[in-house]
């Protein structure tokens, strides 16, 4: 049976490299899969954070789910925290995940930064408890940015570890699904630098809370070069910025940057930013109006959650039943 696991972290709130990457294929991977979407509240934790804007934001994480098409009836949508095998699962694979796995992470050293002695065990973990969220329902399909590749392999290596240690086949090696035309959404700032919430400049990001004004002056700021917009591929792949809003442009939109060269080849980036700004507002616009109608009632969020969370309870708990049975510890 095919599964889906998929999760995004409560930090902040979501951005275009979020819905593009990830969140809009889910939305069509869930008509083909069983699946899974969870907001990852643990992995928030990581990193300090505030108590408060962590509720709130995992609140918002959930509505972007809902308001982008996530369908919480049909699927399951819940929290990390609300199913203790996450955890469980998660210290269980630490006993086999040898250092050197965890040393080759390159989010872990980009996180950590200079000061990587004073970096949580948490952070340093991350990944293992990113491979118990997937493996703890025998997810085989995660459909994720291309940023989460190297955390993909770990988790199909920490599964292989486990199924050759305990001689049983528990675990599925889950596929990576990278899909569409932006699996790597770049900083509006710096075209080198990926989109991302922790970024400190608000104008790097187009957040999915943005309304119409804040969306046109951001794609207005947006770094880009004084030549205008090539021709081929190749002309556009020299040019970082150009090369990201014209992704940005052909992922909105459905179509390739190809069929998006073929109409705007030749145009100032002037002319281009206004109808990016067009597209942008007209595509985001219903799911920031969707996602602040269900902000205004969070009991209602949070019982979907719940609801969610029992769902994916109930399968965790008959993984973790087999994982007791083959680890050797006793049942509770
Ligand atoms: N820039 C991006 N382009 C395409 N996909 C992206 N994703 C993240 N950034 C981009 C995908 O979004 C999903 C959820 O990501 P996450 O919340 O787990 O955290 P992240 O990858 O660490 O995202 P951020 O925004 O960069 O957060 P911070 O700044 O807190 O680290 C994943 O599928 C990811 O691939």
């Amino acid at each position: 049976m095919n599964r889906i696991f998929s999760g995004m972290q409560p930090t902040y709130a979501l951005h275009l490299g979020n819905y593009l990457g990830a969140l809009r294929n889910w939305v069509e991977l869930q008509n083909q899969f069983e699946s899974i979407f969870c907001v990852v509240d643990l992995h928030a934790i990581t990193l300090p954070q505030d108590p408060k804007a962590l509720l709130n934001n995992t609140r918002e994480v959930a509505a972007a789910y809902i308001a982008a098409g996530i369908d919480p009836e049909r699927n399951i949508l819940f929290n990390q925290s609300y199913v203790a095998g996450h955890s469980e699962l998660s210290w269980i694979f630490s006993c086999l995940t040898p250092l050197g796995w965890l040393n080759r992470m390159t989010q872990f050293k980009d996180k950590a930064g200079k000061n990587r002695d004073q970096a949580g065990l948490g952070l340093y973990a991350y990944p293992v408890l990113m491979a118990a969220d997937i493996l703890l329902y025998k997810a085989t399909h995660v459909p994720v940015g291309e940023d989460q590749k190297q955390h993909l392999e770990l988790a199909r290596d920490i599964a292989g570890a486990f199924n050759r240690n305990y001689g049983r086949d528990v675990f599925p090696l889950p596929e990576p699904q990278i899909m569409g035309e932006a699996t790597r959404v770049m900083s509006l700032r710096d075209g080198t630098k990926k989109m991302s919430k922790s970024d400190a400049s608000d104008y790097s990001r187009i957040n999915l809370t943005d309304d119409a004004d804040a969306i046109a002056q951001k794609i207005r700021k947006a770094k880009t070069d004084p030549e205008p917009l090539p021709a081929t591929i190749e002309e556009l792949e020299a040019r970082p910025e150009a090369d990201n809003l014209v992704t940005i442009y052909a992922a909105l939109e459905g179509t390739s940057r190809l069929d998006v060269l073929g109409r705007f080849a030749g145009a100032q980036f002037s002319g281009f930013k206004g109808e990016l700004v067009d597209l942008a507002v007209a595509k985001l616009g219903p799911i920031t109006a969707e996602m602040n109608r269900l902000m205004k009632d969070p009991a209602e969020i949070d019982r979907i959650l719940r609801r969610g969370g029992e769902r994916a309870r109930a399968i965790a708990e008959s993984t973790m039943a087999e994982v007791r049975d083959v680890v050797g510890l006793l049942r509770p």
